[in-house]
């Protein structure tokens, strides 16, 4: 399994409901690597480059004004396998379809409301990463107990 990097933000909802710890503490036991951390509240370019995929959706314009309307935690989370595996921690989109033990499936119950996003495949993860930090604020590092996270 090859070493990746991921991006996940914890949305404003996530964030004015005092979740960020849990869910930060989340991709932590679970062993992946925090290498970039920032709170910041999107601006209205920075939201709809983000969300472009969906530019023709309905739900379009409400999900750029709500990502764009308080903080938002954003992530850079590395491991084996961590874009495949930070979805399935996060949950299905529909929060009353995701699985308990999941993010959305313990913290959520609304679609517009589900407290977290997570890149969904390689492509998007290096397009997210660029998109919300710059490269000097991806840090490298070895965690002193690296040792206990590897395949023996
Ligand atoms: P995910 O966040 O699970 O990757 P996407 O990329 O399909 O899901 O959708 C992006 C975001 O758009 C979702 N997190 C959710 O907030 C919102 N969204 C998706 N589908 C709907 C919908 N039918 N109605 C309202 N909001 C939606």
């Amino acid at each position: 399994m090859a070493t990746e990097i991921t991006f996940v933000a914890i949305k404003p909802d996530g964030v004015q409901r005092g979740l960020v710890g849990e869910i930060l503490s989340r991709f932590e036991r679970k062993g992946f690597k925090l290498v970039g951390l920032k709170q910041l509240t999107p601006t209205k370019e920075l939201a709809e480059k983000h969300y472009g995929v969906h530019r023709e959706r309905p739900f379009f314009d409400g999900l750029v004004e709500f990502i764009t309307s308080g903080p938002v935690v954003a992530m850079a989370w590395e491991g084996d396998g961590v874009i495949a595996s930070a979805r399935k921690l996060i949950g299905a989109t529909k929060p009353l379809e995701a699985d308990p033990g999941t993010i959305r499936g313990d913290l959520a119950i609304n679609i517009g409301r589900n407290v977290i996003h997570g890149s969904d495949g390689p492509q998007t993860a290096q397009f997210e990463l660029g998109l919300w930090f710059q490269p000097s604020e991806l840090n490298q590092w070895d965690p002193s107990d690296q040792i206990w996270r590897v395949e023996p």
